[in-house]
């Protein structure tokens, strides 16, 4: 199955130690491939048959941000 992109819009990060932390997690998250984080933002793919955006989100919720799924860009 092809991997899915998404695009999270996050509040609640402040610095390159708050990018750091949520490029963890999501990396963290089987399926995911990271391709940026920024502050309010992260981007990449999901494989669906590992994960979907609701568990992404979830998984940024328990650093302590709030995220949503932001429609992607192109
Ligand atoms: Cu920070």
């Amino acid at each position: 199955m092809p991997d899915s992109p998404f695009s999270l819009r996050i509040d609640g990060m402040h610095c390159g130690g708050c990018v750091r932390r949520v490029q963890q997690a999501l990396a963290d998250v089987p399926g995911v491939t990271v391709d940026k984080v920024e502050v309010g933002r992260a981007l990449g793919t999901f494989d669906p048959a590992d994960t979907d955006v609701e568990e992404l989100v979830k998984t940024i919720g328990r650093l302590g941000f709030s995220a949503q799924a932001a429609p992607s860009a192109g």
